[in-house]
């Protein structure tokens, strides 16, 4: 019986925890962001793999990312992530030092291809 009281201790704010952090109001939305190919892909995604995205796919072909984001971030602050990763997105450029620096076949500006 006593095993069980301290089970219950230990869950039951395990419980109310997850249960919060489910009350969290999430945003989907839609932008551009620019790159060419697969490892510009990684690169987006990865540059908003944070707690707060639930979901992100970028699309080589149109361009567009889809992103499903906690409220407590906000598209802004996505999209100067992914510009600090190199890739411009509709509302922040992608500094030109951090630019330069990606592999050639990821220089959408000089050389927009998409293999
Ligand atoms: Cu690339």
């Amino acid at each position: 019986m006593k095993k069980l009281f301290f089970l219950t201790l230990f869950f039951v704010p395990l419980l109310l925890i997850s249960n919060i952090a489910q009350d969290i109001p999430t945003s989907e939305i839609k932008l551009k962001v620019f790159g060419n190919c697969d490892m510009c892909k990684k690169r987006i995604e990865k540059a908003i793999d944070i707690p707060e995205v639930k979901y992100a796919k970028w699309d080589k072909h149109t361009k567009n990312l889809k992103v499903i984001f906690e409220t407590t971030v906000s598209s802004d602050s996505l999209q100067k992530r992914i510009a600090s990763f190199g890739h411009d997105t509709e509302k922040f450029k992608a500094p030109d030092e951090v630019y330069k620096k990606l592999p050639k076949c990821c220089l959408y500006r000089d050389n927009p291809k998409t293999h």
